[in-house]
Order: C-alpha cells, then sequence, then structure tokens
C-alpha cells in the first residue's frame, strides 16, 4: 500500500512530518502478509544480520551489537509537564526539552534506509478493549517481530477508518547511511543517544538509537504497559505486567490466575506450567502483560494484548518448560544465542552443549570456552498460536474473570515459598514492597535486590504511588469480587546457594493450595506476615524434599522481616504524600503483628 492511499488523514499527516524529519530514502506501508515476512527476512538474510536454520523450519538466528543487548532503564523516560507526575521511580525529562533533543537525533537519522509504517493492534483486531498503534520504524527486524508480537496490517488500517484513534510510535535504530555506506551487523546508537521516551498526556512514543526487544517493538512495554497504564488509570482498568493462565482442577473447575513477577523472574514458565500433581491441567492465556476490566457481573476480565511470546532463552528446555521448547520448533526469530554447526541454536541450560559453535558476538565457542555461548538474555520471539497448550479463549475479547493474583520475585533469603494477604489492602501492600534480584533483562547491575513494585518499576507510566492508589481504588469497587492475593518465591536458597524449592512443574503445588483456599476449602495458619499452608496443606506427593530443606522455605524471620518492614518504610518514603495512607496503615500493621 501507498502512503496516498491511507485513509486516516491524522496518520498520512503525521507520516509525512516524520519522514520529513527522519529522511528515509522511501516510505512502505505494511500490509502484514506473510510474504511480506519472508521479504523483510530476505533482506536481512542479504545483509548477513540473519541466519536461517536448517534445524528449525522457517526460523531464524540473529546476533545483536554487544551494546544492544536488552532494555535500558536508565536511558527509559517517562515525559510529563510536571516531574512529580512521573514520580520518584521513573526518569523525567521536561516534553518539550525532550522532543527538542530527540529531534536533533532524528534529523536525518533514517538516511539510505527505509521507514516501515506498521499498523498494529495490541488486543484482537477490532475487538472493543484493543488499542491500534502505528509503529514508524527503520528497521526491518523490528517489522518481522512485530509481525510476531501483535496483529499487523492492512486489517488494521480498516478498523482505523478514517478518523480512528491510534498510538504514535516512532522509532529509529539512530545509525544512518551515507551514500554507498555499508551497513553494519546490527546498526544501533550508542548508549548515552538512546532514548526510550514516553509522552502519556499525548499517548506518544519515540524510541531512539536501539534495535533490541522493549526498546524497539514499541507494542510491548512502551505501549502495552507505559502508554496502557496511564490510559487505564483515566478510564478505570488496569494494565499489569502479568502472565494469564487457566489451572482447571480434577474435578473441572476452572480457575483464572494472574501473576506479576519482574523481568526474566518465571511468568513464561508459569504461564505453560506443566502440573506435576494429578488431574490438574493447565493452560496459557498470556505470558507477559495482563489488561484488565470489570465486566458486567462485577468480575475482574484480564485478556493478553499480545499475539506472540518474546521469551528468555537461557534456562529454557524440555525438561524445565517443554511447552516453550514446542512452541519454538518453527516461525521462531532467535536473538543472542549459539549458532550450532548442523544449523540449530543452544544455549545455557537448554541440553548437552554441542561440541563446537558461534556464541552470540559470532567467535567460535566450545564447552571448554571460557564465556557464556548465549547471552543471558538472549530471547526467542514465537507465535502464541504455537503454544500446544495455549487456550481455546485466548483471543476471546471477553477475557477471562480472574481469581487470584500473585506477586512474587528473586529472594535468595527472608521470602517463604507463599504466603496469603489478609484482605485486598493487605495484597496492595504486598505488590508494593514486591522486592527482586536484578536480572539481565535490563542493561545495569545482575543481583542486586530492589524494590519492584507490582513488578511494574521499569514500566509504571505514571507516579508510583498514584498507581499504588489505582490499585486500592480498584479493590473498591472490585468489593467481594476481588481477586484473592497472594505472594511467592521460587528462589529461596539455602547457605550453598541451592535452591530449596523444585520450581517449575513442582510451582502448581502451590497454585492448588491458592485454589482450595479461594474454593474455602481449607484452613490456614495466620503468621505476621500473612496466611500460609498448614502443616499437611501442601500437596507434597511424590516430591522429595529433605525436611529442614521444607522448614527452611517456609520460615518466617522474625527479626528478618522487622528488617524488611525498616526497609519498606525507607521504600515507602520516596513517595511523600503520594503514598496512600491506607499503605502506610498496612505497614504499621506488619509491625505491631511482628512485635507480637
Ligand atoms: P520476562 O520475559 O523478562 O518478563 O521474564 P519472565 O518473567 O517471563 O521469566 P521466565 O519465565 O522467562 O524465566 C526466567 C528465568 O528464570 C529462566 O532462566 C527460567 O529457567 C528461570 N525460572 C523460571 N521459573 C523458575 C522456577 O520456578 N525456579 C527456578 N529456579 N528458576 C525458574
Ligand atoms: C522484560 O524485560 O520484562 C521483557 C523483555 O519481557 S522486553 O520486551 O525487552 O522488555
Ligand atoms: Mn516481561
Amino acid at each position: 500500500m501507498k502512503l496516498e492511499d491511507l485513509k486516516n488523514e491524522k496518520l498520512k499527516s503525521w507520516i509525512k512530518e516524520m519522514a520529513d524529519m527522519c529522511q528515509p530514502k522511501d516510505i512502505y506501508v505494511c500490509d502484514g502478509s506473510s510474504e511480506e515476512y519472508d521479504r523483510c527476512m530476505q533482506e536481512l538474510i542479504d545483509l548477513g544480520l540473519s541466519h536461517p536454520l536448517k534445524k528449525r523450519k522457517h526460523s531464524h538466528s540473529f546476533r545483536s551489537d554487544p551494546s544492544d543487548v536488552a532494555r535500558v532503564e536508565d536511558r527509559t523516560f517517562i515525559s510529563y509537564p510536571n516531574e512529580i507526575d512521573a514520580g520518584p521511580t521513573n526518569h523525567w525529562m521536561n516534553p518539550d526539552e525532550l522532543k527538542k533533543t530527540m529531534k536533533e537525533l532524528y534529523k536525518g537519522s533514517m538516511k539510505n534506509r527505509t521507514m516501515y509504517v506498521i499498523p498494529f493492534s495490541m488486543g484482537p483486531v477490532g475487538s472493543p478493549i484493543a488499542k491500534i498503534g502505528v509503529e514508524l520504524t527503520d528497521s526491518a527486524y523490528v517489522v518481522c517481530n512485530m509481525h510476531i508480537m501483535t496483529r499487523v496490517g492492512t486489517k488494521v488500517l480498516d478498523v482505523l477508518g478514517s478518523n480512528g484513534e491510534f498510538v504514535p510510535c516512532l522509532h529509529s535504530v539512530g545509525a544512518p547511511l551515507a551514500d554507498g555506506e555499508k551497513d553494519k551487523k546490527w546498526p544501533c546508537a550508542p548508549i548515552e543517544k538512546k532514548y526510550i521516551s514516553h509522552f502519556p498526556d499525548e499517548n506518544l512514543i519515540w524510541s531512539y538509537g536501539s534495535g533490541y526487544g522493549g526498546n524497539a517493538l514499541l507494542g510491548k512495554k512502551c505501549l502495552a504497559l507505559r502508554i496502557a497504564s496511564a490510559m487505564a488509570r483515566r478510564e478505570g482498568w488496569m494494565a499489569e505486567h502479568m502472565l494469564i493462565l487457566r489451572l482447571t482442577n480434577p474435578e473441572g473447575k476452572r480457575f483464572h490466575i494472574a501473576a506479576a513477577f519482574p523481568s526474566a523472574c518465571g511468568k513464561t514458565n508459569l504461564a505453560m506450567l506443566q502440573p506435576t500433581i494429578k488431574g490438574w491441567k493447565c493452560e496459557t492465556i498470556g505470558d507477559d502483560i495482563a489488561w484488565m476490566k470489570i465486566g458486567e457481573d462485577g468480575r475482574l476480565y484480564a485478556i493478553n494484548p499480545e499475539a506472540g511470546f518474546f521469551g528468555v532463552a537461557p534456562g529454557t528446555s524440555y525438561d524445565s518448560n517443554p511447552m516453550a521448547m514446542d512452541s519454538i520448533r518453527e516461525n521462531t526469530i532467535f536473538t543472542n544465542c549459539v549458532e550450532t554447526d548442523d544449523g540449530d541454536v543452544w544455549w545455557e541450560g537448554m541440553s548437552e552443549p554441542p561440541a563446537h559453535g558461534k556464541d552470540w558476538k559470532g567467535n567460535d565457542w566450545t564447552p571448554a570456552s571460557p564465556d557464556k555461548g548465549a547471552h543471558p538474555n538472549a530471547r526467542f520471539t514465537a507465535p502464541a498460536k504455537q503454544c500446544p497448550i495455549i487456550c481455546a479463549d485466548w483471543e476471546d475479547p471477553k477475557g477471562v474473570p480472574i481469581d487470584i493474583f500473585i506477586f512474587g520475585g528473586r529472594r535468595a533469603s527472608v521470602m517463604p515459598l507463599v504466603h496469603e494477604s489478609y484482605n485486598w489492602d493487605h495484597g496492595v501492600f504486598m505488590g508494593s514492597t514486591a522486592a527482586s534480584e536484578t536480572t539481565a533483562a535490563n542493561i545495569g547491575s545482575v543481583g542486586a535486590l530492589r524494590f519492584d513494585p507490582f513488578a511494574m518499576l521499569p514500566f509504571a507510566g505514571y507516579n508510583m504511588g498514584d498507581y499504588m492508589n489505582h490499585w486500592l481504588e480498584m479493590g473498591d469497587k472490585l468489593g467481594d469480587k476481588a481477586p484473592k492475593i497472594f505472594y511467592v518465591n521460587w528462589f529461596r536458597k539455602n547457605a550453598d546457594g541451592k535452591w530449596l524449592w523444585p520450581g517449575f512443574g513442582d510451582n502448581s503445588r502451590v497454585l492448588k493450595w491458592m485454589c482450595e483456599r479461594v474454593e474455602g476449602k481449607i484452613d490456614a495458619k495466620d503468621t505476621p506476615i500473612g496466611r500460609m499452608p498448614k502443616d499437611g496443606d501442601l500437596d507434597l506427593t511424590g516430591l522429595k524434599i529433605d525436611e529442614a530443606d521444607f522448614k527452611e522455605l517456609m520460615r518466617v524471620d522474625i527479626e528478618a522481616w522487622k528488617n524488611q518492614a525498616n526497609e519498606i518504610e525507607n521504600h515507602y518514603s520516596k513517595f511523600g504524600d503520594r503514598l496512600p495512607q491506607r499503605l502506610k496503615k498496612q505497614l504499621e500493621e506488619l509491625r505491631a503483628r511482628l512485635s507480637k
């Protein structure tokens, strides 16, 4: 389709204005067809960027620039006229100033490149809950990934019509080409020139300088979380960093669970759970993002706005996550994995290593090499419909009614395997005080403990204090129809640094306990931090776990929790008068219970 044929005048004039600034050699409007995917991929193959895999049908391997391997939180901006509206946990710049700086960078940034226009829908095309975005990008890699991760093409333009609303998303890798200049293997800009910018008042996204993941696939973290969370607050719904799954018990009763864990802390794995307890079944609805609205019956309904998985490769195996392994057998893009000599990909934790291959930097690699073969944030991009346990209703625009919310993170100590909140406010308190060790999903230090409220620290599009208040208000609206709230930690370690809990499929045991709590089948034990399983209520049938290890896994260390309460006070103090009083009260109540 040509630019002139676009029916939406606002879209047409925005594209023209952006093209005047970025000066691409041509403009191409994506139709979303498989021929288009193949053509873009062929261009990338011809440039030497994409390597077709002999062992996996219609699949390709990429290696990014070593400087461009993950999200860049330090270069991510939430831009409102007033800094306080971005809040203390976001990087802020004044919108005029930020735009001025970025316009200088965008000027001529697409020279000798094509500007692709990607109309996409987050959520099923045409559904009332879906949002339309249009990404302008100079990266064919982004086009191919967006084809998998979102619903792209002419069908979206048809829904947009002549006067529909869309979120404008401008993206440039920030590497213009001089006439006749040969392209780099992975064009991008140096870190100090990268900007991932959001203007929530205008529903506008500007991204510059990175070609990787959430920095560049703007439907995902930028639109579906940062912009959508701001929209959701204005409109009374929720946009959360949550997986969605359906669990069916042996009697056929269904439970819908939404869980928020920080990046690289187990969402994809839990979403594709293979229960190790008899008669229980799990189906996947989403693995990263949930949009939730209150339905006519007063319950909270969730949809997955995405169409694919952008999943962490390392650690994914037929043992840990067979459903993910089956999802990536074909039509998949791999980034920063090992390429084996026989034309496949490999990563740490997948299987026995190949005798020889090329590592994520393109160097010769053998199991004796000192460095990891795959980057710790190596990823696969795969269509969600390829997941063998994708739920039949996963694209139902009505969504699924949520029974259970789970928060969690990586904590080597302090946090027990599972506890339940006393009520909604206490659950919001648990979410607002979630803490986790940092991972390779962001460029920065790994393994450092930080508060990551609701697993949304890098993704909240407005002041986190206001965000906490929005959760409280949603609870007020939901009343007794609100989901029950739990907190889990699959990552507690013993003194030798070994996991105390087997995790993965065995996490079903914890979910079973939650479902039985929701049904009112069993009581729980009150502890200072919340309700915990009574002895024998957590189903450990067939599991070999040392008694002492299990005790340690479930231990509530009062002294450590008193210390935790002090850290929470410190964390809360950042939010000043934007911190809801109801959460301060929760902290006081926790302290009172700890001192009893
Ligand atoms: P993002 O896509 O970054 O949002 O990550 P995610 O939350 O989907 O994390 P994912 O499921 O991809 O897991 C990240 C890493 O944690 C992988 O290496 C997993 O193998 C590992 N992991 C997931 N679940 C468990 C678990 O129950 N126990 C242990 N020990 N590791 C786990
Ligand atoms: C995350 O970091 O939480 C991801 C990967 O899901 S990215 O799309 O890069 O944000
Ligand atoms: Mn994520």
